[in-house]
């Protein structure tokens, strides 16, 4: 009897542990959130769907990519770039002036090149090209997923997961 006593009260409290432990349902922003950072939200998509910048420094290089899949790269250059900075990949937006280099050679998913930080930063979902000829680089790219991530945006779908 006295074991049973112990037995049932050992479970009892295992079972209000484990409830303790549950995650509260997860709410998504208030509406009136929403409301306020819609039209921000949906500028801020509209310029991840391009990238077209052009860029200014020294250095010589090639690359293409259709997904970071499928994409080479091979040169370096240390540049200033201006022009429409491509997918943003999280919250914050990206300038549309700044500093960027790349140097080593890039395979497919053999990625020996690097940017210290400053690297173009291309999304993995990313369709474009680039080259860099003495002073003078250019690099253009389209994100498939970056636009149905600005439409899905006006349904309040966010599948890119970068709406503040
Ligand atoms: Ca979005």
């Amino acid at each position: 009897m006295k074991t049973a006593a112990i037995l049932a009260a050992g479970l009892m409290i295992c079972a209000l542990q484990a409830r303790a432990g549950e995650e509260p349902a997860k709410e998504g922003p208030s509406v009136a959130h929403r409301i306020l950072l819609y039209i921000p939200n949906r500028v801020l998509d509209v310029f991840d769907m391009v990238r077209a910048r052009v860029r200014l420094g020294p250095g010589i290089a090639v690359g293409a990519r259709v997904t970071d899949y499928a994409d080479f790269y091979v040169g370096s250059y240390l540049s200033v770039y201006a022009g429409l900075p491509g997918p943003r990949c999280r919250r914050m937006p990206r300038l549309p002036v700044g500093l960027e280099t790349q140097t080593g050679v890039e395979v497919s998913v053999a990625d020996a090149a690097t940017g210290l930080g400053l690297d173009p930063g291309y999304s993995k979902t990313e369709i474009g090209l680039g080259a860099h000829v003495l002073l003078i680089g250019a690099d253009i790219g389209i994100d498939p997923v970056e636009i149905v991530d600005f439409l899905g945006g006006f349904f309040l779908w966010d599948p890119r997961k970068d709406d503040f």
